[in-house]
């Protein structure tokens, strides 16, 4: 789906010097592991069950969105297109790029939902209104074709 892309992280499972099992490592560096330097970082955690969140876009923003634990459906769309991705291998995320809607639900209990961002937080670079949002992602996306 445009301005979207699932990311497989590195899943480092061998400790050095050890052979028993030790658990996961997944290390993520700003603007080699992810398309942009990183600036900001958030997390979503006891999100109480049937919640549905986001239901807007951004702008300009991209963000990468990660479940360290449990699982999360997130509901992307463009005007033409729409996809429901399950999230939930802390070693797999999902980046959502300029003029996307995002909406999130189904959050499992004790779901915790990390977001790593490419700008700082800035409430009028979000389309929260869907019919300004359509006009604006068609005109976007048109231009770019
Ligand atoms: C997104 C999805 C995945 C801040 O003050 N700073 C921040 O960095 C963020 C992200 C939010 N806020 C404030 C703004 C609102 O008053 O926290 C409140 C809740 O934000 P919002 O309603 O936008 O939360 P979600 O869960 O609907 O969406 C969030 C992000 O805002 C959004 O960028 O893509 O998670």
């Amino acid at each position: 789906m445009k301005n979207t892309k699932m990311i497989h992280f590195k899943d480092i499972t061998d400790v050095h010097n050890q052979t028993r099992p030790m658990g996961h490592l997944t290390p993520i560096e700003s603007a080699i592991d992810v398309p942009f330097e990183i600036k900001r970082i958030y997390y979503l955690t006891k999100v109480p069950e049937n919640t549905t969140r986001g239901f807007h876009s951004h702008r300009e923003l991209q963000q990468v969105l990660l479940c360290l634990n449990g699982s999360v459906d997130i509901e992307i769309s463009t005007p033409d297109e729409k996809e429901k991705i399950t999230l939930n291998n802390p070693a797999i995320g999902l980046y959502i790029g300029p003029m996307v809607w995002r909406e999130m639900s189904n959050f499992s209990p004790g779901s915790v939902l990390l977001v790593l961002a490419s700008e700082h937080y800035a409430e009028d670079e979000y389309l929260r209104d869907y019919d300004d949002y359509l006009k604006k992602a068609t005109l976007y996306f048109g231009e770019k074709e």
